[in-house]
């Protein structure tokens, strides 16, 4: 079964999921700040792709899920 250190991967997807709004497969800085903000925190555009950028391992500017896991992991150390 598929778990990531203890999170089931299920879930995480379904996090991912409710980020990633269009769907694309791949969450936007666009699409983190929209969370943030429903959220009721306003979190500034630099903050935010400071966060991306340090998620993003391939460099293409989006975190995939896979790189969405790797929070979760670094998270756990
Ligand atoms: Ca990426």
């Amino acid at each position: 079964m598929a778990t990531t250190c203890g999170m089931d991967i299920g879930k995480l997807r379904t996090a991912f999921d409710k980020i990633d709004k269009d769907k694309s497969g791949k969450v936007t800085c666009e699409e983190l700040q929209q969370v943030f903000k429903e959220s009721g925190l306003t979190i500034s555009k630099e903050r935010i792709q400071d966060f991306v950028q340090s998620l993003d391992t391939d460099k293409d500017g989006k975190i995939c899920f896979e790189e969405f896991c790797t929070l979760f992991k670094q998270q756990k150390k």
